[in-house]
């Protein structure tokens, strides 16, 4: 495990409070529109029910790709080629990593990740199933510069970032984040990026908003997170989940509404809500064939070639790293 520049990736204090998420939570709360950014929902249990949310029947994100990773394997491998260093930002998940790397069969494979236990369990597993490819997990945010491991530098990069994880941001955070791969990856690097596909609202709101509940109870771990790590008493029978979609921004939003007038404390501070009041946790842009484009291009990067599954709802994009070109 490297941590090249011996960062302390998670600051605590003398109680073991993440000092970060506790600043997020008390600006967030103290907001006109109160809002927490959605990385805070990945505890254990939240990452255990995202794991729960990729199975639902109407989240369709993680099957469309997977569809497009195998049905379009050799295709991306051709453009792809040999001999390169695939650079996972985030550790890689169980089923979407392995068809990638089964497909180009790469020089090696450098998972990164903010989450170090998660990262060492997952590239331990991926080891054993690819005996001979050197695995080399660094611990690191992603969305700063991220200085590679020696035995990678000589290799052409190919940054891996399925999911639609851009779609969580802003566009703003998506171009820094774009700006920075190029800067990890260097010259001559490529990009294999998953992007969900903006579609008929009714499906959108049921992959945000699922019969079983599951989605909704992912939104309400956070409540629960919040009272564990930060001494909050958040009554949590007084929030309901909503997804909505933002159509000027293109967007499913996901909210906690407030059922009733509520006031709670978190860390000592004292908040108060009335019935209908939200706290907004998560965006997730939907793109357009123009609107991905538009932003990869504002990180530095051009498509070369773009995959749909066959029901158009995901699309996988490959982006060559382009060098700043003067107007027009
Ligand atoms: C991780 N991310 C791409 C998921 C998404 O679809 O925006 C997170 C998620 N939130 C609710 N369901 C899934």
């Amino acid at each position: 495990m490297t941590n090249p520049k011996g960062l302390k990736l998670v600051e605590r204090d003398s109680d073991g409070v993440d000092l970060a998420f506790r600043a997020d939570v008390l600006a967030g709360l103290a907001a006109p529109q109160k809002a927490i950014p959605a990385r805070w929902f990945y505890d254990d249990a939240g990452s255990t029910l995202f794991e729960d949310i990729t199975r639902l029947p109407e989240y369709y994100p993680t099957r469309a790709e997977r569809e497009i990773l195998t049905d379009r394997a050799t295709e991306i491998a051709d453009l792809i080629g040999s001999g390169r260093a695939v650079v996972e930002f985030g550790s890689g998940s169980s089923v979407k990593t392995p068809l990638l790397l089964r497909a180009i069969w790469p020089s090696a494979y450098v998972p990164l990740d903010i989450a170090g236990d998660f990262l060492r369990a997952s590239s331990a597993a991926l080891a054993e199933k690819f005996p001979g490819l050197p695995v080399l997990p660094v611990e690191a945010d992603f969305m700063r510069r991220v200085e590679l491991p020696p035995e990678v530098a000589q290799l052409p990069k190919l940054g891996f970032f399925p999911g639609s994880t851009i779609g969580n941001m802003i566009a703003r955070t998506a171009t820094d984040l774009l700006r920075s791969m190029r800067a990890t990856l260097g010259e001559g690097a490529m990009l294999l990026i998953g992007m969900d596909l903006v579609k008929d609202e009714s499906v959108l709101l049921a992959a945000y908003d699922d019969a079983q509940g599951v989605t909704a109870r992912f939104n309400l771990n956070l409540l629960e997170r919040i009272n564990r790590e930060l001494d909050g008493d958040i009554p949590l029978d007084a929030f309901a989940h909503e997804a909505r979609w933002n159509d000027p921004f293109a967007r499913i939003e996901m909210h906690l509404v407030a059922c009733r007038d509520v006031s709670f404390a978190v860390s000592g501070q004292r908040f108060a809500m009335t019935a209908g009041e939200s706290i907004h946790t998560e965006n997730s842009h939907k793109f357009t064939k123009r609107s991905s484009q538009l932003l990869l291009a504002a990180g530095g990067w051009e498509p070369v070639a773009r995959w749909t599954d066959e029901a158009r709802q995901f699309s996988m994009v490959l982006a060559e790293s382009r060098a700043p070109r003067s107007a027009p």
